[in-house]
């Protein structure tokens, strides 16, 4: 008895001077520790571009910035995330701005159909957009950069093959896009990504309208084996940080950050492009699904009664002291001049 107390006590002193020794090791290696908040499962893209960032981020500050990432609502959830990055419960937090309505009445110009046919155009489109701005809707955060999703279409159980198909069904969307799905006859149900695998599985909503980027990831293919092109509105995205967080940190750290806020959006574009076909690809080889596309003269009524939304926001923005035809005009530009026509 007493010598296996002796042991033990031997044991634990030599335990206590490892974990002293590893804790002072990893503590001066790095300098800083940051948690990063993330709502949808970790092979989405937002989670994808969020490990992205942190390895560019431990690489460039040669190891002096930790990033702890945190996906699929483990730390913050997609309705929780703006408020826990405000408090301090998370450094670093993204998050989709349709989850928010009437919070971001700039930024959520990206929710309207302006004709985006890739998020490589449409996110960098959104960072100029706010870097022109700096729109107050952020004034509470460091903006650490911005993406959005592809383009969005439906994804449904049963095929939609015209306007009137779409007439009752209930679909989950967000934010302005539910408002296009209302406009088009549809019945959206508002409800963030990460709670939309559970309410397709029980049928509460008959498909989604979203990127198809999701067939895979979420495995959407199995239940949605109809896939419905319009190419509408993008679901725009911010990633935000703690202003005491941003605020402590040193110039260089602070420079680092600064310089990947384009580099990341264009990334992620690219990134969420190129995963859009895989994506197709990969749920026609699995399940087979079947690719729609509308009428022409569908799509003539999709554009024509989507049309008066952009007049709401117009009138929304208006009321927030934003000037938003000019707002429209500058959007318009710039996917000009990332999509050349
Ligand atoms: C999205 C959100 C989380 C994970 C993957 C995703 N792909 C497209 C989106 C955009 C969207 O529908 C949303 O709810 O923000």
């Amino acid at each position: 008895m007493i010598r296996t107390g002796r042991l033990t006590g031997l044991l634990a002193v030599f335990a206590i001077c490892v974990s002293v020794l590893c804790s002072t090791a990893s503590a001066s290696a790095a300098e800083i520790s940051l948690s990063y908040a993330n709502f949808p499962p970790p092979k989405t893209f937002p989670c994808v571009q969020m490990e992205r960032w942190k390895q560019e981020v431990e690489k460039r500050t040669n190891g002096k910035v930790l990033v702890q990432t945190y996906p699929g609502s483990t730390l913050l959830g997609a309705k929780n995330t703006m408020r826990g990055v405000m408090q301090g419960q998370a450094d670093i937090g993204c998050i989709s701005l349709a989850y928010h309505p009437g919070v971001f009445p700039l930024c959520s110009v990206f929710e309207l159909p302006l004709g985006f046919t890739s998020s490589t155009s449409a996110s960098l489109a959104l960072w100029d957009l706010y870097e022109k701005y700096k729109p107050s809707e952020f004034k509470r955060f460091k903006v650490l950069t911005m993406f959005t999703s592809a383009p969005s279409n439906l994804m449904t159980k049963d095929p939609v093959r015209t306007l009137e198909d779409l007439k009752g069904l209930e679909l989950r969307a967000s934010g302005i896009l539910s408002k296009i799905l209302e406009s088009l006859g549809a019945t959206p149900v508002s409800m963030p990504m990460s709670a939309t695998p559970e309410a397709l599985q029980k049928g509460v909503v008959k498909g989604l309208f979203s990127s198809f980027d999701v067939l895979k990831d979420l495995n959407f293919a199995e239940i949605c084996r109809y896939e419905t092109v319009t190419n509408t509105a993008v679901y725009p995205f911010a990633v935000i940080m703690n202003l005491n967080a941003w605020n402590a940190l040193p110039d260089d750290v602070k420079k680092v950050f600064n310089d990947l806020g384009r580099e990341q959006a264009e990334w992620t574009g690219k990134y969420m492009d190129q995963h859009v076909k895989d994506s197709l690809d990969w749920s026609k080889e699995k399940y087979g699904i079947e690719i729609i596309r509308m009428s022409d003269a569908d799509m003539k009524a999709v554009k024509e009664k989507t049309l008066p939304l952009i007049e709401d926001w117009k009138k929304k923005a208006s009321s927030a002291g934003i000037n938003g035809a000019a707002v429209l005009s500058d959007v318009e530009a710039s996917r000009v001049k990332y999509e050349g026509k």
